[in-house]
């Protein structure tokens, strides 16, 4: 077992969170009573595994956790549907007044844009490993140096003294995988490792994980990842790749608008590629007709800086936005901004 009092980050990150604030978000938990959580919209992984996992952990110190998702964000992705998450609140909680707000990788307070949440008078407290958080909550630990938000939650059960059992383990590891890419993306290190070893000592099952995650893929899927290759363009010299879905590419394939997520891992891994841009159609479940991920493969491009042009953010080699704007409008903005970090 890890030694409790050992850093709660690689020894190489402890700029990135100073211990203090670390002790004082464990002071917060300790000593608030009642909690409500939640997590950004369109929420991933690494989002619901450590509102579970924040949610088990509250509950094991004896606290008055509710979870909070908007009734939007469901049916959630088919991987996610596995997680038990049948206690979440759509509406706010009777005694909302009384509650301390436990925002999970959330890089600002705009990813969760729920009246309720963000506008009250609540205590906020900010649990996140975005670079760029804006630092929004009364208090916030952020730790960029961690590979995903449950690997902070981890981090504070351990230092908290709370042992981890299978039901806090399995969505910790769900964030784990999902956010590293199965272990393969840049935040992965020692660390992340040794949490995962812990997990899986704590009762996690990882084939069983595996699979629930990754291979209940619905043929719709597949049909749709075929016509977004098909699509796709190549632009700056090809360091530059393109697929655009649209609405016609969900309906003619049956696939649903959350089945997208993994087209763009096939983009970023095309030789000569910098920058993978998947966007598509939004319908009517997004505020703006149109979502952007970014992604960039070999880290020479910093594509959060690209998102926050256009007002929305991510990490270093993962972002992406909202707009309205059309595909050759999109395609001539990602184009310049390439081009204006690599040169031509
Ligand atoms: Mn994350």
């Amino acid at each position: 077992m890890t030694d409790f009092a050992a850093p709660l980050v690689p020894t190489d990150d402890l700029t990135a969170a100073a211990p203090t604030d670390l002790d004082r978000m464990v002071a917060e938990l300790r000593d608030h009573e009642r909690f409500l959580l939640t997590a950004h919209e369109g929420p991933d992984g690494d989002a619901l595994g450590s509102l579970l996992g924040m949610h088990r952990l509250l509950q094991k110190l004896g606290k008055d956790s509710v979870m909070f998702l908007a009734a939007k964000e469901f049916p959630l992705p088919i991987e996610y549907r596995f997680l038990p998450l049948e206690e979440v609140f759509h509406e706010a909680p009777a005694d909302m007044a009384d509650r301390v707000i436990v925002f999970l990788d959330c890089g600002n307070i705009d990813r969760m844009p729920v009246d309720f949440v963000t506008k009250g008078a609540n205590r906020k407290l900010n649990i996140d490993h975005h670079h760029d958080n804006t630092r929004f909550g009364d208090v916030d630990l952020v730790v960029p140096g961690a590979s995903c938000t449950a690997e902070i939650v981890y981090d504070i059960a351990h230092r908290m003294g709370v042992p981890i059992d299978a039901e806090m383990a399995m969505p910790l590891y769900v964030g784990l995988i999902t956010d590293t890419g199965k272990f393969m993306y840049e935040n992965t290190n020692a660390h992340t490792h040794r949490v995962a070893a812990e997990l899986i000592d704590a009762g996690v099952d990882v084939d069983d994980t595996y699979r629930r995650l990754y291979e209940h893929v619905p043929i719709e899927k597949l049909r749709l990842v075929a016509r977004a290759l098909d699509g796709i363009g190549r632009h700056c010299d090809d360091r530059l790749v393109v697929s655009y879905i649209t609405a016609e590419d969900y309906a003619a394939t049956g696939a649903g608008e959350e089945m997208t997520e993994g087209v763009i891992d096939h983009l970023r891994s095309i030789e000569g590629t910098k920058v993978a841009a998947v966007i598509r159609d939004l319908g009517n479940r997004g505020r703006a007709a149109r979502k952007v991920s970014l992604r960039s493969s070999e880290g020479d491009v910093d594509v959060s800086a690209i998102a926050r042009k256009q007002g929305g953010g991510g990490h270093k080699r993962a972002a992406g936005f909202s707009t309205d704007d059309d595909l050759p409008t999109l395609v001539a903005f990602l184009s310049a901004e390439v081009t204006a970090q690599l040169g031509d």
